[in-house]
């Protein structure tokens, strides 16, 4: 499959895995918006939370889960972060395959959009 995300999980495209359980790869983004920026890759293939079904559920949980423990591995819990899923067209969504962004070290604005 064409997925550069799918290539990066099976080790195809180089980068390093800085987390790696049964379920979930976790990889530094190559094009960091804050001073940490991680992304949390499905080992499955699902093109975006959209396309997701109630089989999923559980992987999306350990996805929100494996944030957290990152954040905490990397020292951001205390002072916070931000967790997004870019979603589809109007979403920004620029890979398709699903993928939540860890974004911290540095103070947010409270702008949404
Ligand atoms: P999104 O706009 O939510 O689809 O974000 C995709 C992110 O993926 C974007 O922040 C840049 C990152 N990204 C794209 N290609 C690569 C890559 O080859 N390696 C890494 N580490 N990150 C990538």
């Amino acid at each position: 499959m064409d997925c550069i995300f799918c290539k990066i999980i099976s080790g195809e495209i180089p980068s390093p895995h800085i987390y790696e359980d049964d379920q979930v790869v976790v990889i530094n983004d190559i094009n960091p918006q804050a001073p940490v920026h991680m992304l949390v890759l499905p080992k499955k293939h699902v093109e975006s939370v959209a396309a997701t079904t109630d089989e999923d559920q559980a992987l999306l949980g350990h996805m929100m889960r494996v944030a957290a423990i990152m954040a905490e591995k990397v020292g951001i819990a205390e002072s916070g972060y931000r967790l997004i899923v870019n979603t589809g067209r109007d979403g920004a969504q620029s890979v398709l395959h699903l993928h939540l962004h860890v974004l911290g070290g540095k103070q947010m604005t409270e702008q949404m959009a």
